[in-house]
């Protein structure tokens, strides 16, 4: 299914006159609205390839129906959400879930769309059919030799793969851990998994980033070889400067002060990229800004103060990526919400008074400082997202177009009603 530029503007038009009257409220009390519209504009947020269905959990998987069947579905779809906000404008291959056949002919595809390829990502969690070695007991961590060099191969596969495609970036994340104590040696653990990387990091082309993904827990319930961010750092640092450490926001044990470790990271020129996705208890993968909006504003702010700080361009110096796996909803709108909400949070802190907030600082003055962030974040930028996304050629209300449209009911008449797309 293809949105037509009318269908887009026929809404818009209708909402036209409630929008601007909305929008000149905030144009009317804050300077540099004009300068946040444009940087939302450039702003792009990719989607990964595999949250493109309805996602499962080990109890089960509910098809929403009409989910892509192919990576040429999938590719379809994020042009539907970059048709409907004109943010979505990358997409995150997971291979090899989604091996492009034709590499040329997927781009070509893609740039129809108007859709660019993100990060390519490695998959060493589990076992794929025709495999030599398991990966039960790790991949780049593995104790057996061989394990390793099956997983390093894969990876090097996976930037062949990218570098067909454009992409420019490869994220690793390893299940790879222990779920006993006694079960592994750390520091072996440790070792193998740097000596590997470092076969793979060999693998990269020049203009390339590897980002090395943490994660706390899970698969793994004892010790995960990339656990935090320090270890990530201690990678990254260790493989060298095309190396960075991706943050995905529900990879932190509870009531970790992620905003912290954004900022330290982004100090050390060591930042790469984040995976956006909410959660309340652990790596629950909801959608962005559902649980908790004031947590993903403060990250913002640290970005943008950190990114100004080294004079790095937002739009496209970190990698922004979407990690989330849904069983409830329509993948397609809650990827629509999940967009606004980091929309809104860039925005938000986009507002913020750098100066004042550093002066407060400087004088010690708590409270000041906290009026200043919460000043920020208690406005109500909706508007300046929308008059992006209208000016962009996108809709003023993207999920009220695409509810208008029946693109789910289309997608189903198309497609059937039992699909499944490969994914988590
Ligand atoms: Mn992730």
């Amino acid at each position: 299914m293809l949105i037509e530029k009318y269908r887009i503007q026929e809404l818009n038009d209708s909402q036209l006159s409630t929008h601007k009257a909305k929008l000149s409220g905030l144009t009317g009390s804050i300077a540099n609205t004009a300068s946040v519209i444009e940087k939302l504009i450039a702003f792009q947020v990719a989607i990964p390839s595999w949250a493109l269905g309805a996602g499962g959990t080990r109890f089960g998987r509910f098809s929403i129906g009409g989910e892509p069947r192919n990576l040429e579905e999938k590719i379809e779809d994020v042009g539907l959400l970059q048709a409907l906000n004109q943010s979505s404008g990358a997409i995150s291959l997971h291979i090899p879930w989604d091996i492009p056949e034709n590499a040329t002919s997927i781009k070509a595809l893609a740039a129809q769309h108007g859709l660019r390829f993100d990060a390519v990502n490695s998959n060493t969690f589990q076992d794929q059919k025709g495999q030599q070695h398991s990966y039960k007991f790790g991949s780049l961590q593995h104790v057996d030799k061989a394990v390793r060099k099956q997983a390093i191969e894969h990876n090097i596969e996976v930037i062949r793969q990218g570098v067909a495609l454009g992409s420019e970036s490869l994220t690793v994340w390893l299940a790879d851990g222990s779920c006993f104590p006694g079960q592994l040696n750390f520091r072996k653990a440790f070792q193998n998994t740097l000596e590997s990387l470092k076969e793979i990091y060999a693998a990269l082309p020049d203009n390339w980033k590897v980002f090395v993904e943490y994660k706390a827990f899970e698969p793994n319930f004892y010790s995960t070889t990339v656990g935090d961010w320090g270890q990530s750092l201690l990678y990254a640092s260790k493989l060298g400067p095309k190396a960075y450490t991706l943050v995905d926001l529900g990879h932190h044990l509870p009531n970790a002060n992620i905003e912290q470790i954004v900022s330290l990271l982004l100090m050390e020129g060591k930042l790469g990229g984040f995976h956006f996705n909410d959660s309340k208890y652990g790596d629950d993968d909801l959608t962005v800004g559902s649980i908790n909006p004031y947590q993903l504003f403060l990250i913002f702010q640290e970005l943008v103060e950190g990114m100004d700080a080294k004079g790095m361009n937002h739009a496209t110096d970190l990698g922004w990526m979407i990690d989330a796996s849904h069983n409830v909803k329509d993948p397609l709108e809650d990827l629509l919400q999940s967009v606004e909400a980091i929309q809104l949070a860039y925005a938000q802190a986009l507002l913020v008074d750098a100066k004042a907030l550093d002066q407060a600082r400087q004088e010690n003055d708590t409270v000041k400082a906290q009026e200043l962030l919460q000043d920020a974040y208690r406005t109500d930028v909706r508007p300046l997202v929308a008059e992006a996304r209208l000016r962009a050629g996108g809709a003023l209300n993207p999920i009220g177009l695409y509810r208008s449209l029946k693109v789910r009911e289309n997608l189903i008449k198309e497609r059937g009603l039992v699909t499944v797309a490969t994914g988590l």
